[in-house]
């Protein structure tokens, strides 16, 4: 397969959001959540999990500092998931193995939010988070708060579980993405630092290890494309390319070797280049296959790209929710097999939406077809966003498609499907995700190369380019019209997504068509309008997913809708429409001509029609959902 057309993403400094729907929600990010966030590191919300991030990060400056004057350091066990007050000592790590990232990625969306809005006493939380991070460094670069403040014998000796490598790779993104806000390079030469331990330790004729959670090889491109040191991207090439390896890596570090068809749950049973299908934990997946992606395009990688397109295409016809969800399943917090997209069991992790946004836009990077982008669209815009409340104080890790509070009570089979979003998680790592991806959309909406300007997502604001400016006014979420005014400093060609719900696109000039975008030939000033109708549309799910038969969901331009108790009553189950629905869209909902069964009387009759009546039935966008306390909540309902 050929690879061309690469394109790379606009950095965030071109961008400025400025849209009716996305900066509230940007706004949210930054007023709110990350503030709320900071509180939650810290241990300050009354009510909430503890973090336990900033006490390990103290804990771990002081042994630091010891070791340094050669005091007495005592060690502990690190052989565990997670280290709580009653399994460990009150002086060893606490929290998950992987409790350092919360930080990282808080700092992440710190340095997005400062480059949005400059904000002095944010900048002074963050400036006193990285002390607080870069006082927990060794003087050999390392830095990973379990194993500094556990034991220091033990680093680097269990890849497979414990998040060392993970940890660094989101210390980069948010050194990255901090240095690029503020100029600051104190956490930037911290991840340095640890970096080129990590590239020192790592690769032939050195510890042929590779991450058991991926995103260390993300990070490695990333700071590769900032510093063009090239032993950054070598790295994260090897890290590819040795994962999968046998003898299996995750074997010899623990002296064992385990059965043939181990280590789906890593992605490491073969090596990426054959991989075909999304299988695994579902964010190492994402984040590995993101990975993929950046070193296919950066090595002109055909085979590397065929397993990344056979992923995806894997992934987006057989393995995602309607919502963009993926990882159906709560047994590894995993993909499933095809089709197995259960509604009321189903997982969807937040975080692993949110790698499947990273998925797209590096797969955009390579190829700009429209699917790509589609599939960005509804993720962002339906589970992503429903893993924040309206107030940016509770989050949902878990995105199921259909609700029932008894059930997520009584039935332990759905225990980790919560019917209200939760204030915060000793298994945090969804939340600050959101953070960190809201307030960097920018970075997903626009992508270029040497000729052309891709837009791929809607949000109004200005661009600024070598190729020109770009004014954009979007009304994309109510009536689906944009304006960009181009003010060119060149020629070059404009490229727009079309996005799949629309079936007449009509834009104000001539255009061409390929792969699902419009191509405009820029050579002056323009103003292009574009307006994609948003019709109310029923859509039918494949019949091989079982869970969906004789059922359909509505959707209205990006949104999924969905209905809740709160404006239906119970027993969604009982609800209906036709194909020849009446129904009517006003302020963002949808009312829908329907009908309500009666309840059956007895359990088991002789089959006759059930008698029902016509009733409204009405419908919210799928982010929306649970803002108004403990309800039944569904996607899907049935069509007669
Ligand atoms: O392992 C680190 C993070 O915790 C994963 O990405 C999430 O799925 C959760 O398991
Ligand atoms: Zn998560």
């Amino acid at each position: 397969m050929e690879i061309n057309h690469y394109s790379r993403h606009l950095e965030l400094d071109c961008v400025r959001i400025d849209d009716k729907f996305w900066s509230k929600e940007i706004e949210l990010v930054r007023k709110e959540v990350i503030p709320y966030q900071y509180n939650a590191l810290n241990d300050n919300i009354p009510g909430a999990q503890k973090s336990y991030s900033i006490e390990n990060f103290i804990k771990a400056a002081k042994i630091v500092q010891n070791i340094k004057e050669n005091k007495k350091v005592e060690t502990y066990p690190a052989d565990k998931w997670e280290y709580t007050d009653e399994n460990c000592d009150e002086n060893a790590f606490h929290g998950w193995v992987f409790q350092d990232s919360d930080v990282y990625k808080w700092i992440e969306a710190a340095g997005y939010s400062l480059m949005h809005t400059y904000d002095s006493a944010l900048k002074r939380k963050a400036d006193e988070m990285i002390d607080i991070v870069c006082n927990a460094q060794m003087d050999n670069g390392y830095l990973d708060t379990l194993y500094i403040i556990n034991d220091r014998d033990k680093i680097f000796t269990n890849l497979r579980d414990f998040h060392e490598l993970y940890c660094f790779g989101h210390l980069t993104e948010g050194a990255i993405s901090y240095y690029k806000a503020t100029g600051d390079k104190k956490l930037l030469n911290a991840a340095i630092k640890f970096a080129d331990l990590i590239c020192s330790s790592f690769g032939e004729d050195k510890r042929k290890g590779y991450p058991g959670h991926e995103i260390a090889e993300m990070a490695l491109v990333k700071l590769y494309e900032l510093t063009h040191s090239r032993a950054y991207l070598d790295t994260a090439k090897f890290f590819i390319e040795e994962r999968g390896k046998k003898p299996y890596y995750f074997d010899i570090e623990r002296d064992k070797i385990t059965v043939e068809d181990n280590y789906f749950y890593n992605q490491a049973h073969k090596q990426p280049r054959h991989q075909h299908e999304a299988v695994g934990h579902a964010v190492r997946g994402v984040y590995l296959y993101s990975a993929m992606a950046d070193i296919a395009r950066f090595f002109r990688d055909d085979a590397l790209y065929k397993a990344c397109e056979d992923i995806w295409n894997n992934i987006e016809n057989k393995k995602m929710y309607i919502t963009g969800g993926i990882g159906a399943t709560v047994d590894g917090e995993a993909f499933s097999f095809d089709y197995d997209l259960p509604n009321d069991l189903a997982y969807s992790e937040t975080c692993a939406s949110i790698g499947l946004i990273f998925f797209a836009r590096r797969m955009l990077e390579i190829a700009p077809k429209s699917k790509y982008a589609d599939v960005m669209e509804r993720a962002l815009y339906n589970t992503v966003l429903a893993g924040m409340a309206q107030d940016g104080k509770s989050f949902f890790y878990v995105n199921p498609l259909e609700v029932l509070p008894e059930a997520s009570h009584k039935d332990s089979r759905k225990r980790h499907i919560k019917p209200t979003r939760q204030k915060w998680f000793s298994c945090a790592c969804c939340p600050p995700n959101l953070a960190r991806l809201i307030s960097s959309l920018g970075e997903y909406c626009y992508t270029q190369n040497d000729h052309t300007l891709f837009v791929h997502l809607f949000a109004g604001g200005n661009i600024k380019t070598d190729k020109g400016s770009i004014h954009i006014r979007s009304d994309y979420t109510h009536s689906g019209e944009i304006e960009f005014d181009i003010k060119p400093n060149k020629p070059f060609t404009f490229a727009i997504r079309i996005p799949h719900w629309c079936d007449n696109p009509e834009f104000s000039s001539e255009y061409h068509e390929k792969d699902g975008y419009a191509y405009f030939r820029v050579h002056h000033n323009t103003v292009i309008q574009c307006k994609f109708e948003q019709k109310i549309k029923i859509i039918k799910c494949s019949n091989n997913v079982r869970a969906n038969i004789g059922k359909a969901a509505l959707s209205r331009g990006p949104f999924i809708y969905c209905f809740e108790e709160a404006d239906n009553g119970k027993n969604l189950q009982m609800l209906s429409i036709s194909p020849g629905s009446q129904m009517t869209y006003k302020d963002g909902f949808i009312i829908a001509d329907g009908f309500r069964e009666k309840p059956d009387d007895k359990l088991y009759t002789e089959y006759k029609a059930g008698v029902k009546k016509n009733c409204k039935i009405k419908l919210i966008p799928y982010y929306l959902w649970g803002n108004r306390g403990e309800n039944e909540m569904s996607v899907y309902i049935r069509i007669v």
